[in-house]
């Protein structure tokens, strides 16, 4: 059907040694993936008896009000291997990469990167493994920040199998836009395996942008994990704040074109797990990246506070004050806030299917004596590795 053997479907579902053809996240949701508990590393494990086989409707759920929506829960009393993944989540939050500059004659400042195409086979939820395509072996690829202004050199090797490119979001030449039949007598356009490309372009506009694969079939390169974050920052800087980077994505773990995982920054409930410590009333800004294929849109809630809301960055002046923004893929947006009170505060996608296959996660503000999230966790719902969950 296709000339480009990465185009074949099951191809897909034969490189992923934990796919099981066939169970889509539907049906997990429904419970039909009960009959298959080793399914990616996914188990309904309701009350940790795995062998529990309810209904899509069970009635008498210890989970009342949501009973008719089983939970994916994730392997249990297991957390991932961030040191096997090469990159660690709660790092890779506040982990911006300026790359390298120099002065040119002309007194412009030059920034350059280098970024390297691999895959690399990562675990985006306990025990659930996916044969990832990586920026240099990190999902979301590196945050790549640097000034209105400057002169930006991105040196792209693709060490992958398939071919791949690197397409910026700002403004730039038809050239250094990474796109495949444009420029390939130049070296541009799509780089194959063993190949690199230098990309150059000037810092514009300011704002929050983002860069990512653009070789056909799209929904894949970009679903393996080719994308990441791209800062710009205003000639005369943003306010002093504690920044973080928060990319939302999924993972579609059996290849059928819908996400089994969900997550900010790749690992299901990563910020459950360790949640993210502010300081109370310190300006915090996150710059928030959507990223998600298969799902038309994305969200962001905060629960307890509202932030000021800039769109792409673009402009100083926020344009709402909100505590929810919805974001279509490749949708952007700058928010500044600040924690007023103690304790944990959830954050997640308002999609609440999202929220619960792993995109949920918790603001630790000050004092962690008070109000933790471990007990907050167990209210809400189920959650993965056991802790938390009712005796
Ligand atoms: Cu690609």
């Amino acid at each position: 059907m296709d000339r480009n053997p990465v185009l074949d479907v099951s191809n897909f579902a034969a490189v992923s040694k934990n796919a099981e053809k066939g169970i889509s996240r539907r049906r997990l949701l429904g419970g039909a993936a009960l009959a298959a508990p080793a399914v990616a590393g996914l188990a309904l494990t309701r009350g940790g008896d795995s062998a529990v086989a309810e209904p899509a409707t069970p009635s008498g759920s210890r989970h009342a009000g949501h009973s008719e929506f089983p939970h994916a829960t994730f392997a249990a009393g297991r957390s991932v291997d961030h040191a096997a993944n090469g990159f660690h989540p709660t790092e890779l939050l506040r982990d911006f990469d300026h790359g390298r500059t120099r002065r040119l004659a002309s007194g412009r400042v030059l920034r350059e990167w280098e970024i390297v195409a691999q895959d690399r086979e990562i675990e985006v939820a306990p025990g659930v493994r996916y044969e990832a395509w990586t920026y240099n072996g990190r999902v979301p690829g590196p945050t790549l920040r640097a000034r209105e202004g400057e002169l930006l050199r991105i040196r792209f090797l693709n060490a992958s199998e398939h071919p791949h490119t690197l397409h910026f979001h700002g403004l730039h030449s038809a050239l250094m836009d990474g796109m495949p039949g444009i420029g390939d007598n130049r070296g541009g356009g799509q780089i194959e395996p063993g190949e690199s490309f230098t990309y150059e372009f000037d810092a514009a506009p300011f704002g929050l942008h983002l860069y990512h694969c653009h070789v056909a079939p799209l929904a894949a390169h970009i679903a393996r994990g080719l994308y990441g974050a791209f800062v710009i920052d205003p000639k005369a800087g943003r306010p002093e704040a504690d920044e973080m980077v928060m990319v939302m994505n999924g993972f579609d773990t059996n290849f059928d074109r819908a996400n089994e995982v969900y997550a900010v920054n790749t690992v299901g409930f990563h910020y459950v797990e360790e949640p993210i410590a502010v300081g109370r009333d310190e300006p915090v800004r996150i710059y928030l990246v959507n990223v998600l294929e298969y799902d038309p849109v994305n969200s962001f809630h905060i629960h307890g506070n509202f932030f000021n809301y800039f769109p792409t960055g673009t402009s100083l002046q926020p344009s709402e004050f909100t505590d929810t923004v919805i974001q279509g893929q490749a949708q952007r947006g700058i928010l500044e806030l600040k924690f007023p009170y103690d304790g944990d505060y959830m954050f997640h996608a308002h999609v609440s299917e999202f929220a619960e296959l792993g995109w949920s996660g918790f603001f630790r503000v000050g004092d962690p004596s008070r109000l933790t999230a471990a007990a907050a966790a167990s209210m809400y719902c189920e959650l993965p590795w056991g802790k938390g969950r009712p005796a």
